[in-house]
């Protein structure tokens, strides 16, 4: 009897090492530092890292240094003594800055350090004497995403034999932008209130706001915009700059820069004064002195984020003049101190009835070349809104005198907010690997915003942040794979969606190919899925007013002609889609030639974007031989039949994770479900009103009438 206990014991314990099966409840994001179970390896480790020889003292080396030691004792089990001795010629790991450590400068080869950059790092093994790995970069920052990266090597099982690693960032701005309000809330957010605790700060300093940061330095992010881009003029009083000037502080070891949205209006409304008209001396001289001011509090401040003439925003059109004389203004006033403004093109107004699709293309383009040197023009992936599925935007490539920054959402907004599983890197590299043929074939959107393109010194991509007070700081537990897979591209845009994900699941999860296979699988697939159950074959814009949940294709009362989804699907009894072909508003006709021509005719034109640039009749013969409608159909229902598989394949992988997060990511993908068939059911049956077709055959039939799935509301919806 009392040996059958024990041997339950020690089965129970093995498994629980085996299995990980430790409670997590996702805080520690990707970097868990499990202890790795298989001994060979741990002992190789141990074997190959020595006695570990750290140099330097800076703020950003000691950080580097504790997350190497807490990593290390994880993942090995075993407390290394870290010396500060670089010079002595033991084997082991050998870690420091070669710009001001001669003993690890001798270590490493000029070419490789002068290929690391400013920001970059090299981890290398020696080729003579004792076998050392050396982590080195010509910063203190390079050593610390140095250490995450070697840190990543071992969280994902790779042999540290002869290690050959030299890394440097694409893109110098690497930034996150929080949509965050100074009360809290978090417009488009959902995974709870924002992490910045106003009222708290100054004084109050969170542990969230230090383990974010290690987060994002472990991925490369270099830069936060605190605020919503509906700014509100308030951050920019003393009292607030202060709490942002407390942040910096705790950010700046990790590498990371702060930028504050700038409410263009902010003269008046903090400053007293009687216009914010960019030509106004008095007003010129405001943002100046305010600049001094912040840069007095926080001299490594980054710079503006502005949202300008936009959806109700304040902007220099206000005073008739362009976005050009306002951005050139800011950035006077943030220059002497090395700042930049990052100008928004998201923008569209009421008043102007031409196609939403144009407009920043029309009010853009004719600026290219009359911003100053400091200012960047960020540009959302597509032309609409963030949509599940958009052709690149047409700016790109179509402002060649200015730097283009890339705005990526990364918090789902039109994705399935937080209850939908779906990975976004395959969204992300679509539009990075799009084509645009400005300086003829090869000119991808991700060249563009290199600016290897067009010469230019300032590149970067932003992220609209998915992070949240929650628990596991992105509500879903894969929404955390979004912020992981936004800093990867944006350090290196070359990574495959795979490799990303591959990381991160190991990370995250567990290196066991049982769970992995299975997971990557469904994580590559489910942004498509995703586009079936919502948005296929180029429909867009079609959900929820205002908060953006669930279908609603059949609103056409909003105020403006563009809030409405009727605008976008253009349903009637001929057929549905958007004519963006010169024979209807043409916005074809902004992308260059070459591109153009892959949409322009409604036989060659790619389905995936048929009716984001087609209104496309009911009857239409798709390429494989089914009419429109019944291929919406067939995309609809295939888009809700794929997530009854991912529920399969979670439910298969339950052994091999821990409970807590089994469980959640099972309710989530219920609820996934249950919004997919939603969807499809919604869909198709307004869309029927107008195709007056039946559903294929073999089709279970919608749960509800139309009229139940108009009458819902969902007034206190997150996020809005
Ligand atoms: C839309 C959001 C809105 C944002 C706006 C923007 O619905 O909340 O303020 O974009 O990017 O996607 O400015």
């Amino acid at each position: 009897m009392k040996r059958s206990w024990l041997t339950y014991i020690i089965f129970l314990l093995l498994v629980m090492t085996t299995t990980g099966l430790k409670a997590e409840n996702g805080y520690d994001l990707w970097l868990r530092y499990p202890l790795i179970n298989e001994n060979s390896l741990r002992s190789t480790y141990i074997r190959q890292l020595g006695s570990v020889k750290f140099a330097g003292q800076s703020p950003t080396l000691i950080a580097a240094r504790e997350e190497l030691l807490s990593g290390l004792e994880g993942l090995t089990g075993r407390r290394f003594a870290i010396t500060n001795n670089s010079t002595r010629v033991s084997p082991g790991l050998i870690i420091g800055n070669a710009s001001n450590e001669q003993a690890v400068k001798q270590l490493v080869s000029p070419e490789l350090l002068r290929q690391c950059g400013p920001e970059g790092y090299l981890i290398t093994t020696t080729k003579t004497g004792p076998v050392r790995i050396i982590i080195s970069a010509n910063s203190d920052i390079g050593v610390l995403y140095g250490v995450f990266h070697f840190l990543r090597l071992m969280q994902t099982k790779q042999s540290l034999n002869n290690i050959h690693i030299v890394s440097a960032p694409r893109l110098q701005l690497r930034l996150l932008n929080h949509w965050d309000n100074l009360n809290r809330t978090v417009e488009r957010g959902y995974a709870g209130f924002s992490i910045w605790n106003w009222h708290t700060l100054p004084s109050y300093i969170d542990q969230r706001y230090i383990d974010y940061a290690r987060a994002n330095a472990s991925i490369g992010i270099n830069g936060t915009v605190l605020t919503n881009v509906n700014a509100n003029a308030m951050i920019l009083t003393p009292a607030y700059l202060l709490k942002v000037k407390a942040l910096a502080d705790v950010f700046r070891p990790y590498g990371i820069k702060v930028y504050l949205t700038a409410r263009f209006s902010a003269p008046i409304e903090s400053g007293g004064l009687k216009t914010a008209d960019p030509l106004n001396e008095e007003v010129r001289q405001w943002w100046k002195n305010k600049a001094k001011e912040i840069y007095a509090l926080i001299p490594d401040f980054g710079g503006f984020l502005v949202k300008a003439n936009s959806e109700g925003q304040p902007g220099p059109q206000d005073y008739k003049r362009t976005h050009a004389d306002g951005a050139n203004m800011l950035a006077e006033a943030v220059a002497p101190f090395n700042g930049i403004i990052i100008w928004r093109a998201f923008v569209y107004a009421a008043e102007n009835p031409v196609d939403r699709h144009k407009q920043a293309y029309d009010d853009f383009v004719p600026l290219d070349g009359k911003f100053n040197a400091n200012v960047m023009v960020q540009v959302k992936n597509g032309a609409i809104d963030f949509m599940p599925r958009e052709p690149y935007h047409p700016l790109f490539g179509a402002m060649p005198k200015t730097p283009l920054m890339m705005e990526f959402q990364v918090t789902q907004e039109y994705l399935g907010q937080s209850t939908n599983l779906v990975y976004l890197a395959p969204l992300f590299k679509e539009v990075l690997d799009s084509d645009t043929w400005s300086n003829g074939k090869g000119s991808t959107v991700a060249k563009v915003i290199e600016g290897s393109l067009n010469g230019h010194i300032l590149n970067g991509m932003a992220g609209v942040a998915n992070i949240g007070n929650d628990l596991n700081w992105c509500g879903h537990p894969f929404a955390q794979a979004n912020w992981y897979a936004l800093g990867r591209l944006a350090w290196d845009n070359s990574l495959s969606s795979e490799n990303i994900a591959d990381e991160w699941i190991r990370m995250s999860y567990t290196n066991d190919p049982r769970f992995i296979q299975p997971i990557l699988k469904m994580m590559l697939g489910s942004r498509e899925t995703m586009v079936n159950y919502m948005n296929p074959l180029g429909l867009h814009h079609i959900m929820g007013t205002g908060h953006h949940y669930g279908p609603a294709p059949w609103v056409n009362d909003q105020r403006r002609p563009e809030w409405n989804p009727v605008y976008y699907h253009k349903a009637d009894s001929i057929g549905i889609g958007f004519d963006r072909t010169s024979t209807g508003s043409n916005a074809l006709a902004q992308y260059h030639p070459e591109a153009r021509s892959q949409w322009e005719s409604i036989d060659r034109c790619d389905e995936k974007y048929l009716l984001w640039f087609h209104h496309v009749s009911w009857n239409h013969q798709m390429k494989n031989g089914r009419t429109l409608w019944n291929e919406l159909c067939y995309r609809y229902y295939e888009g809700a039949e794929a997530v009854k598989k991912m529920q399969r394949q979670w439910d298969d992988i339950r052994p091999l994770i821990d409970k807590e997060r089994f469980e959640q990511v099972r309710q989530l993908l219920a609820i996934q479900y249950n919004e997919a068939t939603w969807w499809r059911d919604a869909c198709l049956l307004y869309f029927q009103t107008f195709s007056r077709q039946p559903f294929p055959d073999g089709f279970e039939k919608p749960a509800q009438t139309l009229d139940y799935y108009k009458k819902l509301r969902f007034p206190y919806a997150p996020g809005n």
